[in-house]
């Protein structure tokens, strides 16, 4: 699979340099909070905009820029951190997780995958070492197309494909290896393998294996619209996998518990229900046609290592491209690709209900999704806002610091609510809905937020957006 995305660091936000990505990418003017995305023609009319000059005076304040009353109504940042309070506790994010050590006091591997979250190879390894709880240290690598990969890593993986695994001296490539691997070597961890005392189930594994190759392979051609009868091949890959899904009476692969067959499934079956309504209209979970799949899928949200790294819809179909190529956008997708952009008006305030692996949603956020947002806002904010400068091509610093009001709208409306928000603090110049559009449409999940939080930030995005009297 080929892959890209850019080196990001990120507790909250992107580290690359401007420079770096653009010697990446230099075609590609837009890119994303951590990584390059926005190859989609949907979006494109983000990309590259020239700004005027905002402000006449380069003598006005940073703040200068807006009118005197919103100057006054706009928190600081420093004020934002008071108001933060005491939801400056972090809370847990496995994709910033650095070490994860399962009540051991060192790990026993390092773990090196891609730093945006992104490889599917990288995903099943990593919800193997979760579901089997081994302790390892995770090594971020940037992918290729941000640059030359660090030399050390090229010198030990040759090939330069992530994800690799170093156990003591061992150095393994190729994540279906590395998980055999695993499973040998941890035999006091919880066994992901059928024992000997079920050879039916045994036999099977090798089968579910190639049977997802094909399943990959059949999602691909599809996407990409490359065969004739690709739409078909699809539709009978999924019905095999929902028939193989029976065999053993579900939920999981090999029946009622989760093995390292679902691992393997679980990337590209996530990428397949996101992708394939958006860009050929054809839904894959929540229809009749496919229930042994809807009931694996269900069953997956309710694992909490799988829900901690699951993606969402949005960032999943917005980083395909750049990873396998052009899709095709079917009519039939339309319904959905509106609904997943949030141009259907579902990334509007107040947001609607949802059921996610994240539970209920009554609109106002699971758990503390509002303040997960702001915190990531208000504690990245300068990160946040030299990235979002990039939807410019050039501007003046006062620009900047209208976008930085902006943003600190943003968090004060997370925090407090939109309708604490005065209307004269929105007398921002439409320029900033720009910004605002640009980092809504580059927030990833789980690289930057949890889905609860990113819903949440997108919609207080869109809502500044809005406010500006933009319909980006
Ligand atoms: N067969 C390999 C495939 C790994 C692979 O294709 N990895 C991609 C990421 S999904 C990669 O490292 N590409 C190089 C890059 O973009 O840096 C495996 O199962 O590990």
């Amino acid at each position: 699979m080929i892959t890209s995305s850019f080196n990001c660091a990120m507790d909250g936000l992107c580290s690359v340099s401007a420079a770096s990505a653009a010697a990446a990418r230099p075609a590609l003017l837009s890119f994303h909070f951590q990584s390059v995305v926005h190859t989609s023609p949907l979006r494109a009319n983000i990309i590259a905009v020239k700004v005027p000059a905002l402000c006449a005076s380069r003598t006005r304040t940073m703040l200068g820029c807006t009118s005197a009353s919103s100057t006054i109504t706009t928190p600081t940042w420093e004020q934002l951190v008071t108001e933060l309070g005491e939801h400056t506790q972090e809370p847990f994010r496995l994709s910033h997780a650095k070490t994860r050590l399962f009540g051991s006091s060192a790990p026993t591997l390092t773990f090196y995958r891609d730093n945006s979250s992104w490889c599917p190879y990288c995903q099943r390894v990593w919800l193997q070492l979760e579901e089997k709880q081994i302790p390892y240290e995770v090594e971020k690598i940037n992918m290729n197309c941000y640059g030359k990969k660090p030399d050390w890593y090229l010198e030990m993986i040759p090939s330069g494909l992530l994800p690799a695994v170093k156990l003591g001296e061992r150095v393994i490539p190729e994540s279906l290896d590395i998980m055999m691997i695993l499973e040998q070597s941890f035999p006091q961890h919880k066994s992901l393998l059928p024992s000997e005392s079920s050879p039916e189930k045994k036999a099977y594994v090798s089968i579910l294996l190639k049977q997802e190759r094909r399943l990959l392979g059949a999602w691909l051609s599809c996407l990409r619209g490359g065969m004739w009868g690709s739409m078909n091949s699809f539709s009978k890959a999924l019905d095999d996998a929902n028939t193989s899904l029976m065999k053993f009476g579900g939920p999981y692969f090999l029946g009622q518990e989760f093995s390292l067959v679902d691992a393997v499934y679980a990337p590209f079956l996530e990428r397949i229900a996101a992708s394939s309504p958006y860009w050929v209209g054809v839904q894959v979970r929540g229809t009749d046609r496919w229930p042994a799949l809807n009931a694996w899928f269900d069953a997956m949200d309710t694992r909490p290592a799988y829900q901690a790294m699951k993606s969402d819809d949005f960032t999943i179909t917005h980083t395909l491209e750049p990873q396998i190529g052009k899709c095709r956008l079917l009519p039939e997708g339309a319904a959905y690709r509106a609904k997943i952009d949030g141009k259907d008006g579902s990334w509007s305030l107040p947001l609607k209900p949802e059921t996610t692996a994240w539970g209920y949603d009554d609109g106002t956020g699971v758990g503390n999704a509002k303040q997960e947002a702001a915190k990531s806002l208000i504690n990245n904010h300068e990160a946040i806002v030299k990235f979002a400068m990039r939807a410019f091509v050039n501007f003046e610093d006062s620009t900047a610091a209208s976008v930085d009001e902006g943003f600190r709208i943003v968090s004060h409306a997370l925090l407090t609510g939109v309708e604490n928000v005065r209307e004269s603090s929105l007398n921002l110049s439409k320029d900033v809905a720009l910004a605002a559009a640009y980092l809504r449409d580059r927030v990833g999940v789980p690289r930057d937020l949890t889905y609860p939080a990113a819903r949440q930030l997108r919609a207080h995005l869109q809502w500044l957006v809005k406010s500006l009297g933009s319909d980006l």
